[in-house]
């Protein structure tokens, strides 16, 4: 897979595109990178996600106090079954190739995540008012790729406040949206985006209709995060942690 994914990268996302991407991700915190999977590649992770969400995703429904009470309405699959069951992911995952991309994208060297459980998880959209609610996340970057999504007009396109703190004791979601401009973003399948999800606001539009939005979400950590001591509050309860110790999380 790596040898795949660096050849298209190579194609896609080298020289100027790369310098254009980069520029992007400094001005917005967040930058879509269009096409980013090749298409045979997306369809074996389509085929690989569907199977494990048909199987082990769980439905969940939730405001978070946390976030000032926002709303999580949506499916979920979590780290250590998608370890058993998704070995592209895995491999996407782990893939030097993504690692050096990324990196290069926010001018910095970015590591896997400390913490196991935020890897990679899967959430989907799947019926109506179904949506990722305004969140901040709790390591510096977040890798999205799109695996499926309606076409804008039935929502379940991403919104994004950069420059903007969470503090977890006092979570200020109108503050944010009153402080700095909404930036809104559009995808197909196979489009993935960047987003430096510690301190900048975002969420996925509410679908409606029949429409359905698959994704998977890779946590990447900087230098810093490494040195910090972070906690996992939300992902413990949208996608249960390592599965071991989420409970004693809460
Ligand atoms: O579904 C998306 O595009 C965003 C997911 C997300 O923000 C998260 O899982 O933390
Ligand atoms: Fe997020």
């Amino acid at each position: 897979m790596d040898r795949i994914l660096r050849d298209h990268f190579v194609e896609n996302f080298s020289g100027d595109d790369l310098v254009a991407v980069r520029k992007q991700f400094a001005d917005e915190h967040v930058v879509p990178l269009r096409g980013f999977c090749p298409p045979g590649l997306l369809r074996a992770l389509q085929d690989e996600a569907s199977g494990i969400m048909d199987a082990h995703g769980v439905d969940r429904k939730f405001t978070f106090e946390i976030t000032d009470n926002t709303p999580r309405q949506m499916t979920t699959v979590g780290q250590p079954v998608i370890k058993e069951h998704g070995p592209l992911i895995d491999a996407l995952y782990f893939s030097p190739a993504v690692k050096d991309l990324l990196s290069a994208a926010v001018a910095e060297e970015v590591h896997t995540c400390p913490y196991a459980g935020e890897h990679y998880v899967l959430s989907r959209l799947g019926k109506t008012g179904d949506t990722h609610g305004w969140h901040w996340d709790d390591y510096t970057y977040g890798f999205i790729l799109i695996l499926e999504t309606p076409p804008y007009q039935e929502g379940g396109f991403v919104q994004a406040v950069p420059h903007t703190a969470w503090d977890k004791e006092n979570p200020d979601v109108h503050g944010a949206l009153l402080k700095s401009k909404v930036h809104s973003y559009a995808f197909e399948p196979g489009d993935a985006y960047l987003v430096k999800t510690d301190t900048t606001m975002h969420r996925v539009y509410p679908i409606r209709g029949d429409s359905r939005r698959t994704i998977v979400n890779m946590t990447w950590a900087n230098d810093r995060d490494l040195d910090r001591l972070i906690t996992h509050e939300t992902n413990d309860l949208l996608f249960g942690g390592t599965g071991e110790s989420s409970a004693a999380a809460l």
